[in-house]
């Protein structure tokens, strides 16, 4: 090794020397410690937001089922995610204007009540749409929002479960 290697050698270690003494205090300044906040994009993020209201729906108000004297239960059916199964029950539903509807998922994965007929009519989900209800979980929606007449729901996740409901 002649004397410029040597001097190209010692240089190496201690320009590596000196980017790791950068690097740890770099990176030690970026190491999050409780209480600091350095990202400019910080929220505060309020109590109430993303809790569950147990409706099923945590982006809807949680509707005060005591309010209706009238319920009708629809049932998602255990086993409803297979195509030829029954699914929605009953099916056809009636309900009175003044009733509220709640579907619940008794099934073991996740399904919405959606208006419409499916996802390539125009007014889907226009008159209600439950989200993603978990299983176990529930949505409901006032007669009075959908209106007199029959409506066609259907599952986003499973388009081949239908459902209709008559409001009186
Ligand atoms: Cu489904």
């Amino acid at each position: 090794m002649g004397s410029v290697g040597k001097a190209a050698f010692s240089t190496i270690l201690v320009l590596g020397a000196i980017t790791g003494v950068l690097v740890y205090y770099l990176f030690t300044e970026a190491t999050p410690v409780a209480g600091k906040v350095i990202s400019p994009f910080r929220e505060n993020i309020t109590a109430s937001s993303g809790s569950s209201s147990g409706s099923g729906s945590t982006a809807k108000v949680p509707i005060d089922e005591s309010k209706y004297a009238t319920k009708v239960a629809i049932q998602i059916l255990k086993g409803a995610a297979v195509q030829g199964n029954p699914n929605f029950d009953p099916n056809p539903a009636q309900a009175s204007s003044d009733a509220l509807i709640t579907w619940t998922n008794n099934d073991e994965v996740p399904h919405t009540a959606t208006s419409g007929t499916g996802s390539s009519d125009t007014a889907s989900g226009k008159l209600f749409d439950s989200g993603i209800i978990s299983p176990g979980d529930k949505f409901s929606v006032p007669a009075s929002q959908l209106g007199p007449g029959e409506h066609d729901y259907y599952c986003q996740v499973h388009p081949y479960m239908k459902g209709k409901i008559t409001i009186q």
